[in-house]
């Protein structure tokens, strides 16, 4: 396969490519921690929110005209965007555009899939112009160089590329999953599978769409009008527009390995779609590990968010129980660890651990307070949970199952909803 990596030459195109951030699915399997917001806006490692990934990426590959798609929930997401995400210059053509969900068609719709959310826009998308339309998804934590993705599709003259990443043939059927022939053309195309095809060669893995499309603009405006004018169709780019292509146009597989980004010489191999409690956990609880299988601290290729000035992280140690201290863990500003023991924790922004308290192995989202002689093992503990005093989760799975949310591995979920039902 021939990836220019002459970012050079790309660069005009990149400036006349509009990105697309489809942000208003419902992320279910996260659970009650999509009870208030929508996936993209749900916190991630301590200081960002999800959507911060695909927007970073943006900005790094130079891309710098971006539509964002909401629809539900977005109070926070909107919120966020306008107070972390208002630094591009219009006078440069630059901008972030929040593209709501607002029944602008003739049907009585919101968006129905992800192509009718692009379908719905589409006047506001011509009018900007672009050559190339980039569709992200805004729930995907990964750092990519989208550049190297829109010089392959250049170099091969593709109608539309999708990205593509290997996963493991068991995880295949959450996929859009597709065979490639020498060249990397793409030769058929299943949305989510019951029995998803191995990569020849390799029979425990299959090739997952990454849910990422570089489209010549006027070639998506005329699929998008084909795929509305169906009557049997979900408006869905996984679901119909991309399979419906297959063997009539040229579809490109182009292969994250090929535009993540390099540290310390080594490519950063890290796509997550954390969006069930379990890959929540493990992708925030990897963080305090000694070295993370994403890297956080790379200045060149930095992660932008919006936060709240706070002041930093305090540690208290408290003659009574001898103890005040985190380690092997995260915590960011705004935290007070006072008389308590973190291990092996993210803690959020303003958590106040308070004497005789023992957090193991936990993810704690902003605005918690936990109370004394509280123990915590394997917990996710949702923004603003007051924890009362004494409370014990992550030690007895039965008792946890009736109380809170526990996941498949074990993992338990505590919201302010089931500690309010607690108290009642
Ligand atoms: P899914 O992840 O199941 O599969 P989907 O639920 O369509 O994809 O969500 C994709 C993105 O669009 C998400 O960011 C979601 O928030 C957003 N979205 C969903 N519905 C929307 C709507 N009506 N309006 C605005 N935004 C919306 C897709 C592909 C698969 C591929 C996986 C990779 O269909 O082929 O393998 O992504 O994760
Ligand atoms: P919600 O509880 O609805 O999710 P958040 O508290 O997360 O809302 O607020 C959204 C954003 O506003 C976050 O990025 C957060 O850091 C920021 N924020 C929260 N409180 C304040 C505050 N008092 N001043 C400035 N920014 C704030």
């Amino acid at each position: 396969m021939s990836v220019s990596n002459d970012n050079l030459s790309v660069n005009p195109r990149l400036r006349r490519t509009l990105a697309l951030v489809l942000a208003g699915g419902r992320g279910s399997r996260l659970k009650s921690l999509t009870d208030w917001h929508a996936k993209p806006a749900v916190p991630f490692a301590g200081k960002f929110r999800i959507i911060d990934f695909a927007l970073s990426n943006c900005i790094n590959s130079g891309i710098r005209r971006i539509g964002v798609l909401t629809q539900y929930k977005a109070h926070t997401l909107i919120q966020h965007i306008q107070r972390g995400w208002g630094f591009l210059r219009g006078e440069f053509n630059e901008f972030i555009e929040l593209l709501p969900a607002q029944q602008r068609t003739d049907g009585e719709n919101w968006y129905k899939g992800t192509a009718d959310a692009v379908f719905q826009n589409l006047d506001i998308i011509r009018a900007h112009h672009p050559e190339f339309v980039l569709i992200l998804a805004g729930d995907h934590v990964y750092k990519m160089d989208y550049g190297k993705m829109l010089a392959h599709h250049l170099a091969e003259g593709a109608d539309v590329t999708v990205a593509c990443i290997e996963v493991p043939l068991a995880d295949a059927s959450g996929f859009g999953v597709m065979a490639v022939d020498d060249a990397d053309n793409v030769v058929r195309f299943d949305e989510k599978p019951a029995h998803p095809q191995p990569v020849p060669g390799k029979p425990d893995k299959a090739l997952a769409s990454m849910g990422i499309y570089i489209f010549n603009a006027q070639f998506l405006y005329d699929q998008l009008k084909i795929d509305s004018d169906q009557s049997d169709t979900e408006n869905d780019f996984g679901k119909n527009i991309i399979p419906s292509l297959i063997g009539r146009h040229k579809v490109l597989a182009h292969r994250f390995q090929h535009s993540c980004v390099m540290h310390d010489g080594a490519r950063e191999h890290y796509w997550r779609d954390v969006g069930t409690v379990d890959a929540y956990w493990e992708a925030n609880i990897d963080l305090t590990t000694v070295t993370p299988s994403l890297n956080i601290y790379d200045d060149s290729w930095p992660i932008w968010t919006y936060q709240a000035q706070l002041p930093p992280a305090k540690f208290v140690f408290d003659s009574d129980t001898r103890r005040g201290m985190a380690v092997d863990s995260m915590v960011s500003g705004g935290c007070i660890i006072s008389g308590a023991v973190v291990r092996r924790s993210l803690l959020y922004s303003n958590v106040r651990v308070n004497s005789y308290c023992l957090v193991e192995d936990s993810v704690v989202l902003p605005d918690c307070d936990i109370g004394r002689h509280a123990r915590l093992q394997k917990c996710i503990v949702d923004q603003g949970c007051v924890i009362p005093p004494g409370l014990v989760a992550g030690e007895d799975p039965a008792l946890d199952a009736k109380r809170f949310y526990r996941s498949e591995s074990g993992i338990t979920l505590i919201t302010a909803d089931m500690l309010k039902k607690l108290e009642g």
